[in-house]
């Protein structure tokens, strides 16, 4: 059995990787799903004739799309946009818009790959998409990200719609680039529809959209820690990042009663060994959000703090790990540093941001870990949330938004547990979340025919 679930794994790569060449971060989400789904799929053949993986693995459309705009001294600019529509068995199009200047098909496909089992595991009916652009955001000024996002949305908006693919924010793209991708969307197709997600409040946004992503991290690692009568309270935590998911992980954290003592950007991270009080906290959010600076400047202005450029958190001595900022951010000898450092426990917040040989060492030295399309999908679990309330026209309050993401993240880690859990009563949330998010998809698609 094992070996015919081996040998399907690497019949199956070696097609994938022959079809999609230098597509490495692809062919890397890819193979960690069929890492986990082949037992299943070799023990049930018809999977095998109906070709299911295949399916899976070809985006249902790519649309990529030039987008040229003129920045502020009246120089013509170039940039890529993408949107790949991967699956729509289960409901419509749905993740986010990342622009950052790495992004290219690849990353865009396993992003969108991701999000398929994501979006399945949320509960909620939702495919999956994610788009972008090689746009860089940084340093560039209010009036050209608006003439951007104006370019990027007047193709986009050919393609997506509130019942056909609902896009919503990533790396790069925060409330100021969804407002102007919306009001871009609005004026074109002369419609106000939830077809964005994470909009301003006074025009259709939900309460709690900006937070979900990093709390819901911090609900799934509570019942994760649980699990083993741990906790946050009086832990020490590692965060990654400083961006939006970053912020909203660590103010849980603290809430819970843990000491945060990093954070980072691309740059570097900061040590802060006494950790982030409410003070700190809003100096990151002003730091970050309205100020677009760099995190170097926390250890100017808090000198208990020690900055190291170039460097990423996961040396410094932790009980848990947040991972916020990217894919591929905990390799090897992180990973090993994080082990050796005494982490109980590693809950993603970024996509993919664990290399699958750090994965096997975490989850070889018994440190509970997580991977992103669980932890993570609190953000997008609350954006189907608002694509309700846009729908049936009422605003929720806080305190539902609050109570419906807790209830989906214990709905979550309870999927991992029943899919992933060993006779020995070992859950290995990897498998978990890639049975779970697998069966319920190809279920649909099996359900819909061969379209
Ligand atoms: P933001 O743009 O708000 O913040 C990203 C943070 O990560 C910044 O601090 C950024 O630093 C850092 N970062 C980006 N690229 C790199 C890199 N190559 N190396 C090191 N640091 C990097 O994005 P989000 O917080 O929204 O997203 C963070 C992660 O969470 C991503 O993996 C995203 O896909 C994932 N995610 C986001 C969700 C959401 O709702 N926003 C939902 C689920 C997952 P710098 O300023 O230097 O670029
Ligand atoms: O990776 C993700 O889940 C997101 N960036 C959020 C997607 C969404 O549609 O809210």
């Amino acid at each position: 059995m094992a070996l015919n679930a081996d040998k399907f794994i690497e019949a199956f790569m070696a097609n994938l990787i022959a079809k999609n060449p230098g597509e490495n971060e692809f062919h890397q989400a890819v193979r960690v799903v069929v890492g986990s789904v082949a037992p299943y799929i070799v023990e049930n053949p018809w999977l095998i004739e109906e070709k299911i993986m295949e399916r899976m693995t070809e985006p249902e459309r790519v649309i990529m799309f030039r987008v040229p705009w003129i920045d502020d001294r009246g120089d013509i600019q170039i940039n890529r946009g993408f949107r790949v529509q991967m699956n729509s068995a289960i409901g419509p199009y749905k993740g986010g818009l990342r622009f950052h200047p790495s992004v290219n098909l690849s990353i865009m496909k396993f992003l969108a790959f991701e999000q398929t089992f994501k979006n399945s595991l949320t509960t909620l009916p939702m495919g999956g998409a994610k788009g972008g652009s090689d746009f860089n955001p940084r340093g560039k000024s209010n009036n050209e990200v608006m003439r951007f996002c104006q370019s990027f949305m007047t193709e986009l908006q050919k393609h997506i719609g509130q019942d056909t693919d609902v896009p919503a924010g990533d790396i790069g793209v925060g409330g100021r680039e969804i407002g102007y991708l919306f009001g871009q969307y609005k004026r074109l197709r002369n419609e106000f529809t939830g077809t964005l997600t994470g909009k301003g409040l006074a025009w259709g946004g939900s309460l709690l959209r900006p937070e979900a992503t990093g709390f819901g991290v911090c609900y799934f690692a509570e019942e994760m820690l649980a699990s083993k009568g741990l906790g946050f309270k009086d832990s020490v935590v590692a965060v990654s990042g400083a961006g939006n998911v970053a912020q909203y992980a660590a103010r849980k954290a603290m809430d819970l009663g843990a000491k945060v003592v990093t954070l980072s950007d691309s740059n570097g991270f900061i040590y802060d060994p006494d950790g982030l009080d409410d003070e700190k906290w809003k100096f990151v959010m002003f730091l970050k959000n309205a100020r677009r600076g760099r995190i170097s400047e926390y250890a100017e202005k808090y000198p208990t703090a020690s900055y190291y450029p170039g460097k990423r958190p996961w040396g410094i001595k932790c009980d848990i790990a947040l991972p916020c900022a990217t894919q591929n951010e905990i390799e090897i000898d992180d990973a090993k540093a994080l082990i050796e450092g005494g982490c109980r426990c590693v809950c993603e917040g970024a996509n993919m941001p664990t290399t699958p040989d750090a994965i096997a060492a975490i989850q070889g030295a018994g440190l509970l870990y997580s991977p992103g399309k669980a932890s993570n999908a609190g953000g997008v679990a609350t954006s189907g949330l608002e694509m309700t309330q846009n729908s049936i026209r009422q605003k929720w309050t806080r305190e539902e938004v609050d109570s419906h993401l807790h209830t989906i993240m214990h709905d979550i880690h309870s999927a991992c547990v029943q899919y992933g859990t060993d006779e020995n009563g070992n859950t290995d949330y990897v498998k978990g979340a890639n049975i779970a998010g697998f069966i319920k998809v190809a279920g649909a698609m099996m359900d819909q025919g061969l379209v």
